[in-house]
């Protein structure tokens, strides 16, 4: 992909570098940058300066928790089996998980992107209900 930019956003920036990435996208800010302004940085043969990106810029999705929350009536058993099975837990990671929601009412199984995160409360939430459990599963954005 190649894309047409604005002057001033050729270097693309590192993950995480700087404060400024808002300014990526903005309009060029001194008008002597601005292709349109007179007497400005204009080559001044053809009317127009193109500097082009041939890297795509690569955005970081959003990411989501997946929590479950505590109840009165899920058998430990039962939710040890469910981080494992839908977590990829090992049994003494699952158990820690379980023992952490049970003393402080909610705690996080994994951190997905979205539509993972949604298959993933889907799955949970879809297994407690066919083993008449009322255990609950909810995904928050970090
Ligand atoms: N509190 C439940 C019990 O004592 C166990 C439990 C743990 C239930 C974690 C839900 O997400 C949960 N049987």
């Amino acid at each position: 992909m190649t894309e047409i930019l604005p002057r001033g956003s050729e270097s693309p920036r590192a993950h995480g570098a700087g404060p400024s990435l808002a300014q990526s996208h903005a309009q060029p800010t001194r008008a002597s940058d601005d292709p349109r302004e007179p007497g400005g940085n204009d080559d001044g043969r053809s009317g127009t300066a193109i500097i082009t990106r041939t890297k795509p810029k690569t955005k970081r999705p959003s990411l989501y928790r997946v929590l479950l929350l505590n109840d009165d009536y899920t058998p430990q058993e039962f939710v040890v089996h469910v981080v494992e099975k839908f977590f990829n837990k090992s049994q003494e990671a699952a158990f820690q998980i379980m023992m952490h929601v049970h003393h402080n009412g909610v705690g996080e199984c994994g951190v997905f992107t979205y539509e993972v995160a949604e298959t993933k409360v889907t799955q949970v939430m879809d297994f407690a209900r066919k083993h008449q459990h009322p255990l609950q599963c909810v995904m928050e954005k970090k």
